[in-house]
């Protein structure tokens, strides 16, 4: 059915208002995003690693959830939902269970690409009818902003912190979509937040709603460890995805396919230049930094642009 905004928004929340979340927080957008795309007869189990998410939707005995809610250690959240969604299937079948429930599970890119990598990439080898999502604000934000393998190159992070002997992360950000797509489950799509939510919305959808194990990875920017005024989230992502440094794209069944392509492709400094964090990349003497950015960015895009093609 065709993408109808107005009556997206007209959906009942599923993550109350009320939470504990910065003001302007990506990850608050990102999970109410994913939410939505839920048929409203159907309901959620929702699984949660540890992170600013959970600390702040989840302050036992209050929560912000409209449907069920687990919070797991931040290195088992996907195998928690692989074990819930098993015992569902279980008890339907035996008909104890009637309606229908969706298997959701939110991490961090510190609970993700990192920590629980191992049981993320168990539940999507053995199948489980789930959706694993990664909302990435490219650091670990609920302890202090310590870099993770999220964090791209040259970011000012408290463990990679700029200084006279340091200029940010020594590493380039991991693939991590790639890296679940080689489990050759049915869905996994990389997305943000720009214009209507279109593209949110449609991913999310699609991966609730295709059997089997699926994998969103969604660029969630937070103005704490980027250091941007909260109100310029949606020129962020705006920028990310303009400049390439966030493409969106989708692998269906193995197919990849660009879901958005710039119209231009701007320079990546104008992505950089909007965050303190970046801020040292434009001193004098280190236009290097940002020749190097650039580089990155062109070849990262150069190799999908071709893989897509395929
Ligand atoms: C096993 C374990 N190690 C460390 C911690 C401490 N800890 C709590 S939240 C957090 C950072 C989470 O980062 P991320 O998953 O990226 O989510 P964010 O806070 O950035 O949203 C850490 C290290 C923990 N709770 N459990
Ligand atoms: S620190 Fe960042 S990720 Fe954490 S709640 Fe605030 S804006 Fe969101």
């Amino acid at each position: 059915m065709a993408y109808n905004f107005k009556k997206e928004m007209e959906k009942p929340e599923r993550l109350a208002g009320g939470h504990r979340l910065c003001a302007g927080c990506g990850a608050s957008v990102a999970v109410r995003g994913v939410l939505r795309a839920l048929e409203p007869e159907d309901r959620a189990v929702v699984t949660n690693a540890t992170s600013c998410l959970e600390v702040s939707t989840y302050l036992y005995p209050y929560t912000a959830y409209e449907d069920s809610y687990i919070h797991s250690a931040f290195e088992n959240a996907a195998a928690t939902c692989g074990g819930v969604e098993t015992a569902y299937r279980v008890l339907k079948k035996r008909g104890k269970i009637n309606e229908n429930f969706k298997f959701i599970t939110f991490g961090g890119d510190g609970g993700t690409y990192d920590i629980g990598l191992q049981s993320l990439s168990g539940a999507m080898e053995r199948g489980h009818d789930m959706v694993y999502v990664c909302y990435d604000n490219e650091a670990y934000m609920n302890t202090g902003i310590q870099r993770s393998s999220a964090t791209p190159r040259f970011a000012d992070a408290t463990t990679t912190p700029v200084g006279t002997r340091s200029y940010g992360k020594v590493q380039n950000k991991k693939n991590l979509t790639e890296i679940v797509a080689a489990h050759h489950i049915p869905y996994a799509a990389q997305t943000t937040f720009i214009g209507n939510f279109k593209d949110l919305h449609e991913k999310a959808h699609k991966a609730i709603y295709t059997e089997g194990p699926c994998f969103l990875n969604i660029l969630s920017p937070c103005p704490r460890g980027w250091r941007y005024n909260m109100e310029d989230l949606a020129e962020i992502c705006r920028l990310a995805v303009d400049t390439c440094v966030w493409p969106l794209y989708e692998i269906e069944e193995g197919t990849w396919k660009l879901t958005y392509e710039p119209k231009k492709k701007i320079p990546v400094e104008e992505f950089l230049k909007k965050q303190g964090r970046f801020k040292h990349m434009f001193a004098k003497g280190n236009e290097w930094m940002i020749e190097e950015a650039q580089q990155y960015v062109d070849d990262q895009w150069e190799q999908l642009l071709a893989t897509c093609q395929k």
